[in-house]
């Protein structure tokens, strides 16, 4: 198995000084996975679609706000993968949001949330908006538009009080490719993904949702209808 993980990106990010993460609720972490490590991941990730499940609604607890794409939740990749989970358990990543986000960061008991496959693939797909039951989520992208003029990227508010942040001039665009990653505050950081703006593009995410002892999770019903 080659190594999946940059083990240079692994020992440096967070230790600048001033890191935007506790400022922004976001820190972008270019290449977190080795060249290697994407060809594996993007592999399993297209042996694992085959049992995801195409989603098209609108969800009520997050201002209606829509849902277009092929999702996997946690506990279909605990069946079918022992890579994926492997990877949400290495200590090391625990060790990388500890050094960002100065928190005590642990795993997350609940199997269907903790680490899930997004995918957006028809023109028009995207993630709405919304914030996350658990306080981080280290977001990995094994395929994404090449342009950003494309659409797929992380639209963000940091500190929101509400979905509608995401249309003021304190929301954010990000753009990453296959192979990168990015933390977020997602409890408190509104974030959505904006619409890809034409046919044949592919934009895949391994979501690995994380908490701390002191968290309390928000209990929405979103990651059910999204993921069960
Ligand atoms: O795909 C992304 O960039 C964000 C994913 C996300 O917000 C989620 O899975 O909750
Ligand atoms: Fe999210």
């Amino acid at each position: 198995m080659p190594a999946l993980l940059n083990t240079d990106l692994l020992s440096t990010a967070g230790t600048e000084p001033g890191c935007r993460f506790l400022a922004e609720g976001y820190l972008p972490l270019p290449d977190l996975l080795t060249p290697d490590g994407l060809d594996v991941l993007r592999g399993e990730a297209r042996a694992l679609e085959a049992a995801a499940q195409r989603r098209d609604f609108e969800m009520g607890c997050m201002d209606d706000s829509p849902r277009h794409m092929t999702t996997l939740g946690g506990h279909v990749i605990a069946e079918k993968s022992d890579l994926i989970p492997g990877l949400y358990q290495d200590p090391r990543l625990r060790q990388l949001l500890r050094r960002i986000s100065g928190q005590d960061i642990t795993t997350v008991p609940d199997l269907l949330e903790r680490h899930v496959l997004n995918i957006l693939h028809r023109v028009g797909d995207t993630h709405g908006a919304h914030t996350d039951d658990h306080p981080y989520a280290l977001v990995i992208f094994l395929e994404a538009p090449e342009d950003p003029a494309d659409g797929g990227l992380a639209h963000f508010a940091p500190g929101a009080d509400s979905l509608h942040d995401l249309d003021t001039g304190q929301a954010r665009t990000a753009h990453h490719r296959a192979g990168d990653a990015y933390l977020l505050r997602s409890d408190t950081t509104a974030h959505r993904v904006t619409p890809h703006a034409r046919p044949g593009l592919r934009r895949t995410v391994l979501n690995f949702a994380y908490t701390t002892p002191a968290a309390h999770p928000l209990s929405t019903p979103s990651a059910a209808e999204l993921y069960g």
